[in-house]
């Protein structure tokens, strides 16, 4: 019997600024009701999922920029979610802006067991864009402001028979984070994303926009023989056009479901998570063919 585990991208149309948590919480959970019922048993919902991407504009307000961030989860709003999956016995993957007791802040996500029980937690370590104002851009990009770089390394857990990790949105843009999880066995890697389709400093790749996000996450599946299920927040949010195309990526590096609009929207796709191993034991068997005394450059600063 093989290990396979049927998964589901969740992706998330628009958060409007003053979308109610109880109102998206409604979405993610008629999400999860029909992912459950296409037969997932694993939800991956996107990054920073509960509220609009505020990166995108500057709060000079410490005040307003904190009711972007969960300083609890569960909280009274978010355990509506956490109730209904651990009735239905599934797990989800879910991404927040987290506020810490001591105040400080990082993009988080978390991994949910089917007994709804957080059993893994990361906080996202490239953080993109800018940290001061810069007016003349169309919109902000300011999570180097709103949040510290993650602290937690990147883990990995033993969970829906297999093991599992996160990455959060413009790390699946540097190879060494899919290695670490590699290197750690990953078989299934959760990636959720907020990303414009309009890049400023950058315009004349907005066209590749959508070619570079599958590109770098059939890359870091195949490179490391895993799962990759990838979930976006897109369509026009504020103003701002964020890129769907969420999908499910086979170790081979293969698209095997994607979603087809910028709206709420499953994509389902059975997981085999014994396929890894015709990659991890053969093309990128890490022991037999990697050749980490060639590779110190990697660990220094560039
Ligand atoms: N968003 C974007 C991402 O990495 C970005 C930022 C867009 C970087 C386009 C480079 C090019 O997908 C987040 N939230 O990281």
């Amino acid at each position: 019997m093989s290990r396979s585990v049927i998964v589901a991208a969740a992706q998330l149309g628009p958060i409007a600024r003053n979308e109610s948590r109880e109102r998206v919480v409604r979405r993610l959970v008629a999400l999860l009701r029909e992912a459950h019922g296409r037969g997932a048993r694993l939800v991956v919902f996107p990054e920073l999922a509960l509220t609009t991407f505020f990166p995108r504009w500057w709060f000079a307000d410490p005040a307003e920029l904190d009711a972007f961030f969960e300083t609890e989860m569960p909280s009274p709003a978010t355990r509506p979610l956490f109730e209904v999956a651990a009735e239905l016995g599934c797990a989800f993957h879910l991404g927040y802006a987290e506020r810490t007791p001591e105040g400080r802040r990082f993009n988080t996500a978390i991994l949910v067991d089917p007994s709804g029980r957080i059993v893994l937690k990361y906080r996202k370590v490239h953080l993109p864009g800018h940290r001061e104002h810069e007016p003349r851009r169309p919109f902000q990009h300011l999570e180097k402001r709103y949040f510290e770089p993650g602290d937690l390394g990147f883990p990995t857990v033993e969970a829906m028979g297999g093991r599992m990790g996160i990455l959060i949105c413009n790390d699946r843009r540097w190879p060494e984070a899919w290695r670490v999880l590699g290197l750690a066995g990953v078989e299934l890697a959760m990636v959720g994303y907020n990303t414009p389709q309009h890049y400023p400093p950058v315009p004349q790749q907005d066209h590749l926009q959508h070619f570079h996000n599958h590109l770098v996450l059939q890359a870091g599946a195949y490179q490391n023989g895993t799962w990759v299920v990838a979930t976006a927040k897109c369509g026009v949010e504020e103003g701002c056009l964020l890129i769907g195309q969420s999908c499910i990526v086979a170790p081979t590096g293969e698209i095997v479901a994607m979603c087809g609009t910028l709206d709420d929207e499953v994509a389902v796709a059975r997981a085999d998570l014994d396929r890894c191993r015709e990659i991890k034991e053969h093309i990128f068997n890490f022991a037999l063919h990697r050749r980490p005394e060639c590779y110190g450059p990697i660990c220094t600063k560039g």
